[in-house]
């Protein structure tokens, strides 16, 4: 893994309806993200938090049911050339969310910078919903479809290219909470992913082992989207959309781990943090704690 961290935050609630995420930079920050990194020896630079804009009255829902569209693409336009830039600096890209949206931007702004790039995506959704598919048009239940090349132009071409990411590139861990479209279009394009189902039978360490061999088999880079919802809400409390069900603190942690150990990953966002659903901070405490595992640190 590279010296340098670039942190940049996006405070971003519009690509889903549960206000409160857009504080999650700063609930992470004030968890002690920099001193975590730094104490590992890092050298983190905080780039600060890209602007949001507040969408006019007229942008609640479009005819293509992508609520708040206007706002969630320039914010992620502006993210892409701020992830692009600490790239070019030869920096590690840690983007803090924000709700799940704000990954078309992180993505937009490392792939083009890659010639193919993996994706772990861990989340107790898919995020592989289209307008026509979704059953919410919530714009961060999209992103991992809308960086594969599918959906609306104005999210697919985001950064000025598409798609950023292959789907025999992509893994995802955790799901448990998959609508009819995303799985029609999971089974169509071969996606790898590691429901519960496989968590529970092969566990943690197996399926770890299995998503870094495939993400790795023809790629150059890895970036680690990691949505707190993924953890089970008994350990990540804070967040909008709570799946009963998900892997453990200690099973994540341990998940970051063997990343850390592999060396794989070249860039990371953490997502999803809500504070107004959160007990005392404890799920942006869990974000930084694995953010620690994820960059070398170890018990002992
Ligand atoms: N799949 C549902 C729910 C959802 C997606 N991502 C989250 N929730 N966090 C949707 O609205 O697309
Ligand atoms: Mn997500
Ligand atoms: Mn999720």
């Amino acid at each position: 893994m590279k010296q340098k961290i670039s942190i940049i935050g996006v405070p971003m609630d519009l690509g889903q309806m549960r206000r409160g995420v857009d504080m999650g930079p700063s609930v992470i920050r004030y968890a002690g993200v920099v001193e975590r990194l730094e104490a590992l020896g890092y050298a983190v630079e905080d780039r600060g938090d890209v602007k949001i804009g507040r969408p006019s009255t007229l942008d609640v829902k479009n005819d293509d049911n992508l609520k708040d569209l206007n706002v969630v693409i320039e914010a992620n336009q502006t993210l892409a050339e701020e992830v692009s830039k600490a790239v070019a600096e030869d920096a590690f890209p840690l983007i803090l969310g924000g709700d799940h949206s704000i990954a078309i931007g992180s993505l937009a702004g490392v792939a083009d910078k890659v010639d193919q790039l993996g994706v772990i995506w861990y989340d107790a959704h898919g995020d592989l919903n289209t307008g026509e598919t979704s059953p919410s048009g919530n714009i961060h239940g999209m992103p991992l479809a809308a960086s594969l090349g599918i959906g609306h132009p104005s999210l697919t071409e985001i950064g000025g290219y598409a798609p950023k990411v292959r789907p025999e590139n992509v893994v995802i861990i955790g799901a448990r909470s998959l609508d009819e479209g995303e799985r029609e279009l999971i089974k169509e394009k071969g996606i790898k992913v590691f429901t519960m189902h496989e968590v529970d039978r092969l566990g943690m360490s197996k399926v770890m082992e299995q998503a870094i061999e495939h993400v790795t088999k023809n790629t150059d880079g890895v970036h680690l989207s990691l949505d707190l919802d993924a953890l089970d809400p008994l350990y990540a409390p804070g967040v909008g959309t709570p799946v009963i069900g998900g892997p453990t603190y200690r099973e994540t942690h341990l998940a970051m781990e063997m990343l850390a150990e592999s060396g794989i990953i070249t860039s990371a966002e953490f997502v999803e943090v809500n504070p107004i659903l959160d007990v005392k901070n404890q799920t942006a405490e869990a974000a930084v704690a694995l953010i620690g595992s994820l960059f070398g640190e170890k018990l002992l």
